[in-house]
């Protein structure tokens, strides 16, 4: 979460002779101009993190606290080059930047470089620059993410005198790595985002601005009668993803899946997304159906297992997160599903691959060639993660 800055409405910086002039008495002159701030400054690009001390080379009277009491017209001072601000986080954090609202920062340009350290002794440089010139707002200046406890600013004059003066500064936290694997939402408005297909014609895959469960665009599947791609059996429109998720491996997948109104009910399987294994023949290891008026989950392949079941919902979408561990090994492969936001299959161990071969995801329709009536389903939000949270 981004922490505003809080400002007065209105910042009056009072009166003092000689806007730009060398500032040479002991405590910094102020401009002898009325500004007006904009109010609810926020900082940008930053996740400001908790410091639990501040201290300073030095200072004029305006003391290092100030740059951390969330006031812009209250600030540190110290005169010369080489002043030095040190803000002490409590422990190490991945940092990633610093957000410094520069006193005057609308019209002197700061010269400066940030340090970080471990253990306020030995200091790395970790970025050096000079701001803007033209803002009193705060600015991110970013670097490479390190581990460390202490951030120092270490300012080398400016473009009107050698003084140092900070309104306010945030130490910025690295953001938290996305894990983020793959997304099948169909964003990029085509379906492009998939390895490939198996389709009769691109009528039967279409990418629709509506209905969209997630984003601007949905997937379309429809299933004719006789619809072979494949030459193979069965009737199908199907996109692939080669997920092919290594042994042992750990994944989260969001998706979300609405059944047309005159969706089939045949007391026969009707395949809306299945993760198939590298081999030709036989029943998946791991498939969602619809099979009458029920929607299942099955895992292991024919006959396996019906881990999960629930009564077909036609017109809504139906929000699913799989989280699965795959291997062929039954006391380390599992599945834990959520459907609607409920948990409705706690973590359940169970082979999740067949042994030696792969799997890779397979979304559209894939029914019984014994059906006769047209199918649509429609498929949106695929989102392949390493936590729950990156499909969220
Ligand atoms: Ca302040
Ligand atoms: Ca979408």
């Amino acid at each position: 979460m981004k922490k505003l800055l809080v400002l007065a409405e209105t910042l009056l910086i009072i009166a003092g002779a000689g806007c730009g002039a060398p500032e040479t008495s002991a405590t910094e002159a102020t401009p002898d101009t009325f500004t007006t701030a904009a109010a609810g400054l926020t900082v940008q690009n930053c996740t400001p993190l908790a410091t639990a001390s501040v201290i300073a080379s030095g200072h004029d009277g305006n003391l290092p606290d100030n740059t951390r009491d969330d006031l812009l017209d209250t600030r540190w001072s110290n005169l010369g080059k080489g002043s030095w601000i040190d803000y002490d986080l409590g422990s190490d954090k991945a940092i990633s930047g610093a957000a410094i609202a520069w006193h005057d920062g609308n019209v002197r340009a700061n010269n400066f470089t940030l340090m970080v350290s471990s253990d306020g002794v030995n200091y790395t440089q970790v970025y050096s620059g000079t701001s803007s010139g033209t803002t009193e707002a705060a600015e991110t200046y970013t670097f490479a993410s390190r581990t460390a406890r202490r951030l120092r600013i270490y300012v080398n004059g400016n473009t009107l005198n050698d003084w140092a003066s900070i309104a306010e500064a945030r130490v910025c936290g690295a953001p938290a790595a996305s894990t983020v694997v793959w997304r099948g939402d169909f964003e990029t408005g085509d379906i492009s985002q998939w390895s490939s297909t198996q389709m009769v014609s691109s009528d039967r895959l279409q990418v629709v601005p509506s209905p969209v469960r997630q984003g601007s665009y949905a997937l379309k599947a429809t299933v004719r009668q006789g619809d072979d791609p494949i030459n193979s059996s069965g009737n199908r429109n199907e996109l692939v993803k080669m997920t092919r998720e290594p042994v042992g491996s750990e994944y989260y997948y969001r998706f979300n899946t609405m059944f047309a109104s005159d969706f089939p009910s045949v007391r026969t399987w009707q395949l809306f997304a299945q993760w198939h294994h590298e081999g030709c023949c036989g029943s998946p290891p791991l498939e969602f159906y619809v099979y009458g008026e029920e929607v299942r989950l099955n895992i292991g392949g024919d006959p396996g297992v019906i881990v999960w079941k629930a009564p077909l919902v036609r017109g809504q979408w139906q929000d699913f997160i799989l989280h699965v561990k795959w291997s062929p090994d039954a006391t380390v492969g599992f599945v834990e599903l959520y459907h609607n936001g409920q948990l409705v299959l706690p973590k359940r161990n169970i082979a999740t691959q067949f042994a030696g071969m792969l799997n890779y995801l397979k979304v559209g329709l894939y029914r019984s060639d014994t059906v006769t009536q047209t199918g649509v389903v429609y498929h949106d939000g695929w989102t392949m993660g390493r936590t729950l949270a990156d499909v969220l």
